[in-house]
């Protein structure tokens, strides 16, 4: 069978940034004008009063620090709390194969290639900002490459699930160099006013370069010894914006039609999933836990990150063994465990080997063990 390489990742980084302490004070004074406009009905037990938010619970319970966003004035603004993100005409690229074309440029100067070598774009990501056609072929596009392009979601797994369908591509013969892309503009479809998730997410754009060994120039590839996908139904996570929502009227606009989720049950049902997958996925490929070296995982929390390496490990994992990007990232769904990879590979020596694992909404699970050339 037909080798597979990471030969190149790309991270396209918004220029704004917003610290907890600013995303805070923005949620705090919304609250504050939302409980006075609302003093007569709080008063009489009609609404709730809103709860202050602090950077101090933010910290503590995710680890987060800030996150970038592709606009900041419209998230701190207390009288709007998401994003100014103007409509492009159809001419125009659209913002996020904009971004997404940015970190692919970058992936693929790194992996040594020219978009004439790219024969398959996926788009692998958590939102799409509309139903068609593809930003992957937007890209494609944009880019100037041949071959084919699709979008797929599975949530913050995106990526591990793109990396799987590009391998097999490569394998199958269907394809010899895949860009999947990770976009993800998470601002779009966070509520900025629910103070038990203000804080979770991020916009970034991630891209690797996937091809047939054989193809590879580069030194320091990274070959997919494995990948290994796990879905399993749960409604903790969820978001049920849609197509048919103007459909019934009555919904249009309810806080369903953004994220939402239950964070604890997601955290004590997904970290020992995550744990006894890594654990299954390295004992069939023959690979004991003291032969991963590195942990490129998902960045949701950082105490699930590190309650995961110890289910595995047996005991705490280094920041070397575990990187965390999450302080400085914050949650960027399916981008998470790429930019960890992105930043954290260097040092690996050839014959040394890696795990990228996401978890995610579905739920969904995706580890892809690599080994340095
Ligand atoms: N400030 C102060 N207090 C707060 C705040 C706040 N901002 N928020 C909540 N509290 C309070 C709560 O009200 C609660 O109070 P009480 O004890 O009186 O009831 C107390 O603090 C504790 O609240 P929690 O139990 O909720 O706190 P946790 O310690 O569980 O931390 C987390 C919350 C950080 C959300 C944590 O549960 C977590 O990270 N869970 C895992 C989440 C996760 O990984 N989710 C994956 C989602 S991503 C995905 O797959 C889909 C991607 C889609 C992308 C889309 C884009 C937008």
């Amino acid at each position: 069978m037909q080798e597979v390489v990471i030969s190149g990742t790309g991270l396209y980084t918004p220029s704004e940034s917003v610290s907890n302490e600013e995303l805070v004070i923005a949620f705090n004074e919304y609250v504050r004008r939302y409980n006075e406009r609302n003093a007569a009905s709080i008063a009489a037990g009609e609404v709730t009063a809103l709860a202050e938010s602090s950077p101090e619970f933010i910290q503590k319970a995710s680890g987060i620090e800030s996150r970038y966003v592709m606009n900041k004035s419209g998230v701190i603004d207390p009288d709007r709390m998401y994003p100014f993100i103007a409509e492009r005409s159809d001419d125009e690229i659209g913002i996020q194969a904009e971004i997404g074309a940015d970190a692919c440029r970058q992936a693929l100067a790194r992996a040594g290639k020219t978009v004439d070598d790219v024969d398959a774009i996926i788009v692998a990501c958590s939102n799409m900002q509309r139903a068609y056609p593809a930003v992957a072929i937007e890209i494609q596009q944009a880019l100037g490459c041949g071959g084919y392009a699709y979008d797929m979601n599975v949530a913050c797994s995106s990526a591990t699930f793109g990396i799987q369908a590009a391998a097999d591509a490569i394998r199958s013969g269907s394809a010899t160099c895949v860009l999947v892309v990770n976009p993800e503009i998470t601002s779009g479809h966070l509520e900025f006013r629910d103070r038990d998730c203000h804080f979770i997410f991020g916009d970034v754009a991630t891209a690797i370069v996937i091809e047939a060994k054989k193809t590879c120039t580069v030194n320091g590839a990274f070959e997919v010894i494995g990948t290994r996908l796990q879905t399993k139904f749960s409604n903790a996570i969820r978001n049920n914006f849609g197509f048919l929502n103007r459909c019934d009227e009555s919904g249009v606009g309810a806080r369903d039609k953004l994220f939402r989720q239950e964070g604890r049950k997601v955290f004590k049902e997904v970290c020992p999933m995550v744990a006894d997958q890594i654990l299954s996925h390295s004992q069939d490929l023959g690979l004991s836990v003291e032969q991963i070296k590195r942990f490129w995982l998902h960045q949701a929390n950082l105490s699930m990150n590190e309650l995961i390496s110890r289910r595995v490990l047996g005991r705490d994992a280094t920041k070397e063994e575990a990187p965390v990007i999450l302080n400085e990232f914050a949650n960027t769904s399916s981008a998470g465990s790429v930019i960890a990879f992105h930043k954290y590979h260097e040092d690996l020596q050839p014959g040394q080997v890696g795990v990228m694992c996401s978890f995610g909404a579905g739920y969904s699970i995706g580890s892809v063990f690599v080994k340095r050339c």
